[in-house]
């Protein structure tokens, strides 16, 4: 063995025993709805050295990396036996993305993969990429995952490599190492962004779509849609209503997209969703609540204006930059909620909240009344309110303005 290799080996490995075992610690979060982490919770750093590098001094002398990886983002989570689970999509340099499993006691923190990725099984020889896993602790026993399966355009004109058709990949597993491949949704239009609900709702399968005309831009889907389906194991959408609209001037005025599966509350269902304008420096993707009816979870109940989180810092820059993406978070027993995201489709963070904060966030935030002569009143009205409380006096702004 080469002293090069030997040397190489030792300092990789102990640099990555110490990142995996690293302590990560919340930011100060004075009067804010959720808390902020130092760290990323799982880069390329975290995947397995035993994925990426040939361990035999013959045949990697230099111990050279053989498979490298780009990112480690847009995961789907579950609480499990304890454990925090993150399903991450691991994004090779070849810029396709398989899906590990990487696990934490404690949701913050020394996140680590388990020893093989997901094993997906492969029914389709078109499919060219699978991301963004959705996981779904059903009611029906099973604990699915709803993906995008991206291809090719079939019958795309010669030279046009990049036209691609969306749908949604089905998987389910009872002990989330074995799982069983269902055919994929089928719908009018593509799909992305596809979750399913944790309940039956009038006794069937209820999705959460995101119909859109082509593969990048939503166009005449007007937003985050609502399904019901009969078998899952045939899943097909037929009527399809628009549950969370999107508006001209908003976070979410070019696209949207269900976030992970709604939480169930005493107040409603929370929703977690990521909202798309466009810029002058491209895309900006931001994460929004939503709240639905216990009674009937396509019903909006409400909506806070504007966004929850949005790119800050070192999240702002990445291979997408600014960007905020989230399929995964997970509420504790106490009401404490992880919310998983990915910054700028590199690596994935968490920031903590709890569900009593989220839901006087979204009950008691205005919602978004679409113009600025708007947001002025409700400006005014938060000055006059706290007049009896900070000392200044209401000079009846409020009433000039609303006469
Ligand atoms: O690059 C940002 C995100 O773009 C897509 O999301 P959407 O379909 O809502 O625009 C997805 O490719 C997602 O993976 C990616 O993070």
């Amino acid at each position: 063995m080469s002293e090069s290799f030997e040397r190489q080996q030792t300092y990789i490995i102990e640099t990555q025993r110490l990142l995996l075992e690293k302590t990560n610690v919340g930011l100060l979060d004075m009067g804010k709805i959720v808390t902020r982490y130092l760290n990323p919770v799982v880069t390329k750093e975290h995947i397995p050295l035993s994925w990426r590098y040939d361990f035999n001094p013959l045949t990697n002398p230099h111990f050279l990396e053989r498979i490298a990886f780009n990112s480690t983002m847009n995961a789907g989570a579950l609480h499990w036996k304890g454990k925090y689970l993150l399903f991450v999509r691991v994004e090779g340099v070849d810029r396709k993305s398989i899906f590990a499993v990487a696990e934490s006691d404690n949701g913050v923190d020394n996140f680590h993969f388990w020893e093989y990725p997901l094993l997906l099984p492969d029914l389709d020889e078109a499919e060219t990429n699978v991301y963004d896993l959705r996981l779904t602790a059903h009611e029906d026993g099973w604990v699915y995952g709803i993906f995008c399966s991206e291809k090719h355009v079939p019958d795309a004109a010669p030279g046009d490599l990049s036209s691609a058709v969306a749908s949604a990949g089905i998987i389910r597993s009872k002990d989330l190492i074995h799982w069983d491949r269902l055919p994929n949704l089928t719908a009018n239009s593509q799909q992305r962004n596809v979750v399913l609900h944790p309940e039956f709702v009038e006794g069937k399968y209820a999705f959460y779509t995101r119909p859109q005309d082509d593969f990048i831009l939503a166009k005449s889907g007007g937003g985050i849609g609502w399904a019901l389906v009969n078998d899952i194991s045939n899943a097909v959408i037929g009527q399809e209503k628009i549950i969370n609209k999107r508006f001209y001037h908003t976070i979410k005025e070019l696209k949207n997209g269900e976030g992970p599966a709604p939480l169930k509350t005493d107040q409603g269902w929370l929703h977690l969703a990521h909202g798309v304008r466009g810029t002058a420096a491209g895309l900006r993707y931001v994460l929004y609540l939503y709240l639905t009816s216990l009674e009937d979870p396509s019903e909006l109940i409400a909506e806070p204006a504007g966004y929850l989180m949005a790119p800050e810092g070192e999240e702002r820059v990445g291979d997408v930059s600014n960007v905020l993406f989230s399929n995964g978070w997970i509420m504790d027993a106490d009401g404490t909620v992880y919310i998983y995201y990915a910054s700028s489709d590199t690596r994935t963070h968490v920031a903590v909240s709890s569900v009593t904060k989220l839901l006087d966030y979204c009950l008691n935030t205005p919602e978004d009344g679409l113009r600025s002569a708007e947001s002025l009143r409700k400006v005014i009205h938060l000055i006059d309110h706290n007049a009896a409380y900070v000392g200044n006096k209401s000079n009846g702004t409020i009433d000039r303005l609303t006469k």
